[in-house]
């Protein structure tokens, strides 16, 4: 189904000529307005009258997680703050979140994408879509909740957790979409089959999941215990959220919604573009946003990109599973979590030493997040009560910051392997 034919189904030459068109005028007005990319733009020798073709914005500098934590809160915001309608916040490498910003007009895109997303799981005004997704600064909740609006479905804005309370809502209202994380879906395909219930028997037809990688494997089993077919969904909050790309039915991929985003994949080493088929790291550039524009941004997530047209008679390039990133980040029970983050926590306790080991596994569909961390000489020798108490405050700090559960297991002075080059923090044994 498609929401906006004329832009989804457009052909190659056309959508060529308006993302030159939007792209000129973007970087024109984020130039002008953001003292950030001006300088950045300096420093390269170009302006914004050198985007003569598409092929052009190879010249301009990227824009990296650091650029926008190096601005906070608002410095790469391009409209004054009586413009601003939302901000939302997703994790950054330190205690400090990375904040965007929305327009009306960018609330208004983005839902009219978000309902070109749900249409292409098959949704219309007839559904009831179900939104897993937290609600709050987390982009998922809100940005699925404005969409499923826009396609004129119901809404439930259940948010994340709760599961007793999601299959009861599933069941008395007649769930038709689910949109949450696809681990969270498995749990409560698991708690949903505990409980007896039939899915078999419930109008529930289709699954939109995303904010976390996930497998063919999973896609089987979610298929399978739900009775529902299960699409992918792509989106960052520093380029909007959820809604940048969404798998249609043909299930080869997520069409990138080119109409509003140009995507290049690159060698995160060279930062030199790698053709068509081959890995490497998306960048992403905004033709339309207004808030919060974001020029040749790195995602660090690592895919392929697959021009070739497809069976849904979409034009949109496809981007295929993410399965991987370029730097750090861990994404535990869709938290995003960087290991720099736990170091900087533990470097405020003083009690414990800056040597320590973030395990994570899958245990049945949750995810399972250890973090081992060396006490100091002094510490080890400490009472049972003491260490408890340390153990206590480390769980619950970690907890306030990154906003994610997890078992601290002291351990003693020198027992992490250390190692001569670049450190090995994270231990990941989840298969999925
Ligand atoms: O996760 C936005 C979102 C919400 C997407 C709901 C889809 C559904 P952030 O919290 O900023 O935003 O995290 C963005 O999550 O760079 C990827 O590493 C990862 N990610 C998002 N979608 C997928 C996916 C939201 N479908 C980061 N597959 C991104 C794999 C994904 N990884």
């Amino acid at each position: 189904m498609y929401w906006n034919p004329e832009y989804e189904t457009m052909s190659r030459d056309e959508l060529a000529r308006l993302q030159l068109k939007r792209l000129q005028a973007s970087v024109e007005r984020t130039y002008h307005s953001v003292p950030f990319y001006r300088q950045t733009f300096k420093k390269n020798n170009v302006t914004p009258g050198d985007l003569r073709t598409l092929d052009d914005l190879r010249r301009l500098p990227f824009t990296v997680k650091t650029d926008l934590r190096d601005n906070y809160p608002f410095g790469l915001f391009a409209v004054p703050q009586d413009k601003v309608v939302r901000l939302h916040a997703s994790s950054g490498t330190t205690g400090k979140p990375i904040v965007v910003g929305y327009t009306q007009n960018d609330i208004d895109t983005w839902a009219n994408l978000m309902a070109r997303a749900l249409a292409m799981a098959g949704g219309g005004k007839n559904d009831v879509v179900q939104v897993g997704y937290g609600y709050g600064l987390f982009t998922g909740g809100l940005g699925a909740h404005y969409g499923a609006e826009r396609l004129g479905a119901t809404v439930v804005p259940a948010s994340g957790g709760n599961t007793s309370r999601q299959l009861m809502l599933m069941q008395d209202f007649g769930t038709t979409i689910l949109a949450c994380t696809p681990s969270y879906a498995l749990y409560l395909a698991e708690e949903g089959a505990n409980q007896g219930i039939d899915f078999t028997k419930l109008p529930l037809r289709a699954g939109v999941f995303g904010a976390e990688p996930w497998s063919e494997r999973m896609r089987q089993q979610l298929e399978e215990k739900l009775d529902i077919v299960a699409l992918d969904i792509y989106g960052l909050s520093e380029v909007m959220g959820p809604g940048v790309a969404m798998e249609c039915q043909a299930k080869q991929g997520m069409h990138i919604f080119e109409d509003h985003f140009i995507a290049e994949v690159i060698d995160p080493d060279t930062g030199e573009p790698v053709p068509y088929g081959e890995p490497g790291e998306l960048v992403i550039t905004s033709l339309t946003k207004e808030a919060f524009p974001v020029i040749r941004y790195r995602t660090r997530d690592i895919t392929v990109l697959n021009p070739e047209p497809c069976s849904c008679g979409r034009t949109h390039v496809r981007m295929q599973r993410v399965t991987g990133r370029s730097d750090d980040m861990l994404i535990v029970r869709g938290v995003n979590v960087f290991p720099s983050q736990i170091e900087s926590i533990l470097l405020e306790f003083g009690e414990t030493q800056p040597h320590y080991l973030l395990v994570v596994d899958r245990k049945g569909t949750m995810d399972d997040l250890e973090i081992w961390v060396e006490l100091s000489s002094e510490m080890f020798n400490d009472k049972v009560r003491l260490l408890e108490d340390l153990e206590r405050r480390l769980r619950s700090r970690i907890n306030s910051v990154l906003g994610i559960s997890s078992r601290i297991k002291l351990v003693e002075p020198r027992t992490i392997p250390r190692s001569e080059g670049k450190a090995k923090r994270v231990v990941d044994k989840r298969e999925i």
